[in-house]
This record gives structure tokens, sequence and C-alpha cells, in this order.
């Protein structure tokens, strides 16, 4: 049995996709747990470059099998449209399977989210992919999962349903329109015969691969601050992008786990609302914002910029069981004289060694910076850490001891090949 997890560790963008899709060339599955069309994962191979959303980042080795699990809320549209995207690239998408149990996102949870975040007086700032409203239809027992989309004419009462429920809030509560049923209709029935081949029951073919010791991969999207439970709630996704979100999302037993990979981008950064203790919203954040290329993978959006913030990697370390970590974009900060490193948060005068749950209390928290020597020299081109400038070496080295997580591999380009193997 082979299973490794891929998750994020900070506020998602970390690289997890470049990482999944290294990781992919050996493995026989790879299967995404939670989230949506939310995820940007970004992978470039011989210079060329595929924003995957839906579809798992290992889907450009076509031996491995790609699944789209159970806990992933999955909008048929836009896979269908990331599928075509790559067949016109002339990459194969005939290894894709959507889980019968996977919760089908549909164009009223997209327009449900654009109406909720208009009216919010505090803004989580979503992607406005739908996500939070398929989730919440999800656990209120009335959404639509993938095999019932097979019988089209119990679909259709299915949906029925749903849309009206959907169009009295949108017209009563929000001030918006109702949405056309007919048009839907027409626009699933034109989508059916692709889709229904794809859905299959997935828990079985996870759970065999495992048995059958075959290499399997499970790719988190998003990232531990932005999980439902632990992450910056409010200001967070719907889903668990964690080790444990695996077993829920993809039915796979906690035992089965072997390695946990946390993915640790050298900075931090994030997208939408929310405190971020050690942001730079100076000269310093939009250096890094224009070398790390910091905008968002799905919706364009400069990403907020700050020093790396250790608090939260350890936090990732426990929730995930971390066994392992990939450090990506070190690289980005070659060309900076010094390099600050958060290891805790002063809150009215009280030294924090954890992050605390009231965002309230996380917004007026202050950073405990450890300072850093930088190092000037281009570094994207280095592929052993002995070679890499001494000032690198004890940046990795920090983040190891602070972590108490080895690192195994440092990605210093974006580049399927710009990787350093350490352990
Ligand atoms: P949502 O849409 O309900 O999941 O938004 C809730 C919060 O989760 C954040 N979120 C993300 N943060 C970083 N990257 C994400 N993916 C895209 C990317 C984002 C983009 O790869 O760049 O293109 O803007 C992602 N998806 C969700 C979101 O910002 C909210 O804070
Ligand atoms: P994900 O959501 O975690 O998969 O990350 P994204 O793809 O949204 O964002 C990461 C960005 O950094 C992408 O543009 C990647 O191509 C890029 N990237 C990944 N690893 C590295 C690295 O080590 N160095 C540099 N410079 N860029 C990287
Ligand atoms: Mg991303």
């Amino acid at each position: 049995m082979s299973s490794q997890v891929i998750v994020g560790t900070q506020w998602g963008d970390e690289g997890k996709g470049k990482i999944v899709d290294v990781l992919a060339q050996k493995a026989d599955m790879i299967v995404r747990f939670q989230g949506g069309d939310n995820a940007g994962h970004t992978v470039i191979v011989n210079g060329q470059k595929h924003v995957l959303h839906l579809l798992p980042s290992g889907v450009l080795n076509p031996k491995a099998t790609c699944i789209i699990g159970p806990g992933v809320v999955c909008n048929p549209f836009v896979l269908l449209q990331e599928m075509k995207t790559l067949e016109d690239g002339g990459f194969p998408c005939d290894h894709i399977v959507i889980s019968d149990r996977a919760q089908m996102l549909m164009p009223y949870h997209c327009y449900q989210d654009e109406l909720e975040e208009q009216a919010a007086s505090h803004k989580i700032g979503t992607t406005k992919k739908g996500i939070g409203p398929c989730y919440a239809d999800k656990y209120a027992r009335r959404g639509i999962r993938y095999h019932e989309f097979i019988d089209f004419d119990n679909f259709k009462i299915r949906l029925k349903e749903c849309l009206d429920f959907k169009n009295k809030l949108f017209t009563k509560v929000y001030d918006g329109k109702a949405m056309d049923y007919d048009q839907m209709v027409k626009d699933f029935e034109a989508i059916y015969d692709k889709i229904v081949p794809m859905i299959k029951e997935t828990t079985h073919i996870v759970n065999d691969a495992l048995d059958q010791d075959k290499i399997v991969l499970f790719e988190g999207a998003q990232a531990a601050m932005l999980d439902i439970n632990y992450g910056t709630y409010p200001y967070v996704t719907s889903s668990s992008p964690t080790s444990a979100g695996v077993t829920v999302g993809a039915c796979v037993a906690p035992s089965k786990i072997q390695n946990v990979i946390g993915v640790v981008k050298a900075y931090s950064t994030r997208v939408g609302e929310g405190p971020f203790v050690t942001e730079l919203n100076d000269e310093t954040g939009q250096w890094i914002r224009e070398k790390g290329f910091e905008y968002g993978a799905t919706t364009g959006r400069p990403r907020r910029c700050g020093w790396l913030d250790l608090l939260v990697v350890k936090h990732a370390a426990m929730m995930n069981g971390l066994t392992d970590i990939v450090l990506t974009k070190i690289d980005v900060l070659s060309g900076l004289e010094k390099l600050y490193i958060c290891t805790g948060y002063e809150i009215n005068g009280k030294l924090y060694n954890y992050i605390p749950s009231d965002q309230a209390d996380v917004a007026k928290a202050k950073p405990v910076y450890k300072v850093l020597e930088g190092w000037q020299e281009d570094i994207t081109k280095i592929d052993s850490f002995d070679a890499l400038p001494k000032a690198c070496q004890e940046y990795i080295h920090f983040i190891e001891e602070f972590t108490g997580v080895r690192i195994s591999m440092v990605s210093v380009g974006p580049d399927r090949v710009n990787n350093i193997y350490i352990h």
C-alpha cells in the first residue's frame, strides 16, 4: 500500500499542483477529495502552462486513473471545458472518473455565491464558483449527487424542486432574478452523453488500488488555514483540505494513510478577506507579488503577500500529521537583504505560540520575527542542497527545526524539473 496525501499548509497556492504533477509521474491513481473549481493548480511542463481547477493535477500522466472523489463539489460544465482544453492541446482525458457520490455543483450555486457575496456585510472574498452554497445544500441534504443524473427523468424532477426553492431565495431574499428551468434542462441534456460514462462507484476503486499496493496520491486543494473547522473561520472555504478530509472525502480509513506531504511556500500569500498577521502592505510585498507572480490562478486576483508565518505551518503540521514538507518558491526570495520568519504572535501583551480561534484576536496580533540573512544568487538552476547559498540552507534548516518536520524536497522554479531532493 502506498498512499500519499499532498496538502497546502498556508492559505493555498503553495504550488501543490506542481508537486502533485511531479509525484504523479510514478503514480497509479490521483484522487481529489474536497473543494471544486475554486482550486487553481498550475503545472508547467516543457514551458507549457496548464491551470487545472477540477481535474487532478496528475492528469498529465495518461496512465494514472484520475478520480474526482465523493467529497468534491463538481461543476460538470467547468469539468468538460477543462477536459476540452486539455484534449485540444493533445492530452487525452479518457482516464477520468467522477464519483457517483460527488455533489453536482449547479448553475444556481454560482449565482447564489455571487448574490451572497454582494449582500454580505462581512465579505469572505470567495471565488464565486458556488462552493459554499453547494456544500451548504449537501449538508442540508438537498444536494444533487452524480448518481441522480444517470436517470435523466428523475434528475429533471430533482432539478425542478431545487430550482423552485432557489428561485424563491433569489427573488424574495436577495432581490435577484429567477433562473430559467427549461434552459437549464437543455444545458444539462447537452452534456449528458459526455458526463454519464465517467460516473462510477469510486470507494472500491480507490480502496482496491490501495490494497493492491498501487501508488495513490490524494491531492488537496486550498489549505489548512482555509479549513472549515480549523482555519481562519469565517474566512475559509467550505471543506476540509487536510489529511482528515481524505478519510471523509475519498472514503479512506485513517489507518490507510501513510505519507502526508505538506507543501509550504517560502513566504505567505492569501487571496480573499481575513486577518493576515505577516502581510506586507509595502514595496517588499509588491516585489514578492511580481517576482512570484502571485495572482489568482482561477480569478486573476492579486494575492496578498507577506513573510513566512511558521505558527501557521506548525498548526498545519499538527492538524495534518505531516510526515514531510516540500518547500516551494524559495527562489523568489533571492535578492532580499534580510528575511523575516514569524515564530509567535503578541496579542494584548501576551505571547502566543499557537493560533487563537477568534479572528478578532488574530486581527490584533503583532508578529514576533526571527530575522535571517538573505542571499542574492539566482538558485533556479541548482539541483543539490549543498550547492545552495549558505543563507538559503539556513533558512531551510530553520523551518525544519521549528516545525519538527523533515523537508524532503525543495522546489526552486515552476517547471516540473526545478527540484532539489533532500531525503
Ligand atoms: P470559496 O470560493 O468559497 O472556496 O472561497 C472561500 C475562501 O477560500 C479562498 N480560496 C482560495 N485561496 C487561494 N487559492 C484558491 N484558488 C485560486 C488560486 C484562487 C483564485 O489558485 O489562485 O484564483 O483567486 C482558493 N480557492 C478558494 C478564497 O479566496 C476565500 O478566502
Ligand atoms: P496551488 O494552488 O497550490 O497548486 O498553487 P498555484 O498553482 O495556484 O500557485 C503556485 C504558482 O507558483 C504557480 O504559478 C506555479 O507555477 C508557481 N510555482 C510552483 N512552484 C514554484 C517554485 O518553486 N518557484 C517558482 N518561482 N514558482 C513556482
Ligand atoms: Mg492555487
